[in-house]
This record gives C-alpha cells, sequence and structure tokens, in this order.
C-alpha cells in the first residue's frame, strides 16, 4: 500500500521552496502582548484547522491546488528580545525577496509587521501599507516601549510617512492616536485608499480582530462591534484590483480560542487571500 502521512503545513501547501511563486512563514512572536497572551501558538494552530476546509474558493472559483506555494514552518524567535527577533525576521524576509517569492507570514503578535516593511522598503519605492484592523495600533509608545504590538503602525509610519498607510476598520485607540493617524492622512477609508494606492506595490496587514468578536473571539485583544466573516470578504474583495505584494494575518491567540472558531476564521482568510493576491503561473 501507498504510505500517507497527514501533513503539518497550511492546506495545500506542500510543494517544494524552488517551485513555489508563494511562500508561507509562521512568526511565533509572543512577546509585547498587554492582555491575552498566546500567539506564539497561532501559527501552528492556523494550520491544524486548515485542513478542515476546501481547497477551493466558490467565491474566487479559484483553487489552491492550482498554485505552488510552500510552508516553512515557523522561524524560532528569541521571545523576550523584540529587537533581535524582528531582525531575524527581517533577515527571512530578505531571503524570500532575494528568491522572488510572495510572503505569506502568519503571526505571532502584530509587531512582526515592522520587520516586513523594514526589509520590503527596501525593494519597493513607493511602497503603501494596508492594514486591517479594530485598532489603530498609532501609540507613540505603550507603557514605556517603542517596538509593541499598539505601536507597530506608528513605527511604520516613521518609515513610510503616515500618507503611505491606510488604516482600515479602525474602530479603537485613545484620543492622541486617532488624531495622529488623521492628521496624517492614515486613518481613511476604502475609495481613498484604492485612488491613493493604485498602480503602487502594497503590503497587507490583517489584524484578525477587525472581524467581530462573536467571529473571532480568540485574539490577544477583542474589541467590540467588528465586522462580520462576510463583510471582511467584502473588504477584501473590494481591493482586488491592488497590486498586493505579500500580506499577514496576526494576533490570533489559541489559549483563548478552544473551539477553534477563531483559527478557523483566521484559516479561511488566508486561503481567500491567497487566491485573491497570490502569483500564479496560469493566471499572471
Ligand atoms: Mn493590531
Amino acid at each position: 500500500m501507498e504510505l500517507q502521512f497527514t501533513s503539518r503545513t497550511f492546506l495545500a501547501a506542500d510543494s517544494s521552496y524552488a517551485e513555489s511563486l508563494a511562500v508561507i512563514i509562521g512568526c511565533p512572536l509572543d512577546i509585547t502582548s498587554s492582555f491575552r497572551p498566546g500567539t506564539r501558538f497561532a501559527p501552528q494552530a492556523i494550520r491544524d484547522v486548515s485542513w478542515g476546509l476546501e481547497t477551493y474558493s466558490p467565491r474566487l472559483d479559484r483553487d489552491l491546488e492550482d498554485l505552488k506555494i510552500c510552508d516553512v514552518g515557523d522561524i524560532s524567535l528569541p521571545q523576550g528580545d523584540p529587537e533581535g527577533a524582528l531582525g531575524i525576521i527581517q533577515g527571512y524576509l530578505a531571503t524570500l525577496m532575494g528568491d522572488r517569492k510572495f510572503p505569506i507570514l502568519l503571526g505571532g503578535e502584530h509587531l512582526i509587521s515592522l520587520a516586513v516593511v523594514r526589509e520590503l522598503a527596501r525593494h519597493h519605492q513607493n511602497l503603501a501599507v494596508i492594514q486591517l484592523d479594530a485598532h489603530a495600533d498609532f501609540r507613540q509608545d505603550y507603557l514605556g516601549d517603542s517596538l509593541s504590538h499598539a505601536t507597530v503602525m506608528r513605527r511604520i509610519a516613521d518609515i513610510l510617512g503616515g500618507e503611505n498607510i491606510f488604516q482600515l476598520g479602525i474602530r479603537s485607540g485613545t484620543r492622541e492616536e486617532m488624531n495622529s493617524a488623521r492628521a496624517m492622512g492614515s486613518l481613511t477609508e476604502v475609495k481613498e485608499t484604492l485612488r491613493r494606492a493604485a498602480g503602487r506595490p502594497v503590503y497587507l496587514t490583517v489584524d484578525l480582530d477587525i472581524l467581530d468578536p462573536g467571529v473571532a473571539p480568540g485574539v490577544g485583544v477583542p474589541e467590540p462591534g467588528g465586522l462580520t466573516f462576510d463583510e471582511c470578504l467584502s473588504l477584501i474583495s473590494e481591493l482586488s484590483s491592488l497590486d498586493v505584494q505579500g500580506f499577514d494575518v496576526v494576533e490570533l491567540s489559541p489559549p483563548y480560542d478552544p473551539t477553534q472558531q477563531s483559527a478557523m476564521a483566521a484559516a479561511k482568510l488566508i486561503r481567500e487571500l491567497i487566491l485573491q493576491f497570490c502569483p500564479d503561473k496560469n493566471h499572471p
């Protein structure tokens, strides 16, 4: 008989690195959580439940089986050294960019996006970053830390300028954060995003807490009043004309997700994002 084994990769992401156009990489960073830690367990939790999904998306009429995707596993990160961990993540990104791969990052806490943007900004002039999130993450510092899940978009603004960041779905922030984000032009709407990001290389960062806690309760900081799953997919559909060059999905906290529904929501979002944005040799 043919021996078959269950896979520990993301759904259908079982191609070799060399032949893949897209690469999934787990970044289990879990250092600065202020409320509910556990994001270090998220990449594998997402992989485990992803096999409960179909590879085919009726919404997009595309199938993961038609793509070449490699899931390389999780990076080993020093928990306790944010700058060191960011440097390691950036090093991996540099390799992926050198090999012309489409990066897909499984968080980990939201701070990982800073490492990605640091590297992508070296490769792409005119980079735009779109953030789907409940929280602005726009603090100058948080509890004395300049590197935090609560400051990540402010640090990205330091690199790119606030006018090159597009924050969508934000429903929580301090007055200072919201005023700063408004003043810098990052707090915006879909229409404006499509107008200003058109034709530019885009990095998309998705904080799972953009979803309503009824849909995805297992996140670091659940914020009441979020999107339904279908509303989130509609929002992502509206971005389909943009030149997305990579994305992350962050902030799942499996210890607060005993039913696995949040991990499942993350996995399905990732499937849809892959099928919407990843390059395909057959459909350039
Ligand atoms: Mn966030």
